[in-house]
C-alpha cells in the first residue's frame, strides 16, 4: 500500500496533525478543513472503506470518534457534530483507506451543507425497499 496517503501517515512519511494514536487507530486533522477542528479517524491497517472493515477495529475507530467530539465539544467550544463516512467515488471518496470524518459545527451559518431534505425520487415501495435490504442481512 505504499502509494496510499494515509498509510504514508501511519508510517510516519507523511506528517499530520495528529489528535489520537493507540496500536490499531490514529486520528489527525484534515489538511482541507471544512470547519475548526476537523478531524480524520483512521484504521492504521489499511482497508480501501468502510465496507470492508472489520467488525472490532469498526468498533474501535467508531469509539475514537466520539472521543474526538467530545473533545471538540469540550476545547474548542463546538455545539455539535457530523460523523461522515464516504463509501466509493459515488459519495464522494477520495482517499480509498477507510476514514471516519469527525466534522465539528459551531454555528448555524457556517455554510456547510449537509442536505437531508426530501427529494422527488423515482422508487419502488418502502416495504418492497425494506424488504430488498433486510434479505440480504
Ligand atoms: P474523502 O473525500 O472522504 O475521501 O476525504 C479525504 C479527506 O482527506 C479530505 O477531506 C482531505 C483529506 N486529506 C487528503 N490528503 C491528506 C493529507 O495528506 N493529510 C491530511 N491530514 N488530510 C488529507
Amino acid at each position: 500500500m505504499s502509494e496510499c496517503i494515509f498509510c504514508k501517515i501511519v508510517e510516519g512519511e507523511i506528517k499530520a496533525n495528529k489528535v489520537y494514536e493507540d496500536d490499531y487507530i490514529l486520528a489527525f486533522l484534515d489538511a482541507n478543513p471544512v470547519t475548526v477542528g476537523h478531524a480524520l479517524v483512521i484504521t492504521k491497517e489499511h482497508f480501501q472503506n468502510f465496507l470492508y472493515v472489520p467488525k472490532d477495529l469498526l468498533d474501535r475507530a467508531i469509539n475514537v470518534a466520539q472521543k474526538i467530539a467530545q473533545a471538540q465539544i469540550a476545547g474548542l467550544g463546538a455545539k455539535g457534530c457530523n460523523i461522515l463516512i464516504n463509501t466509493n467515488e459515488i459519495a464522494g471518496q477520495s482517499v480509498f483507506h477507510f476514514h471516519i470524518h469527525v466534522i465539528p459545527r459551531y454555528d448555524y451559518n457556517d455554510n456547510l451543507k449537509i442536505d437531508f431534505m426530501p427529494k422527488q425520487i423515482e422508487q419502488l415501495s418502502l416495504p418492497t425497499i425494506a424488504n430488498k435490504i433486510k434479505d440480504e442481512l
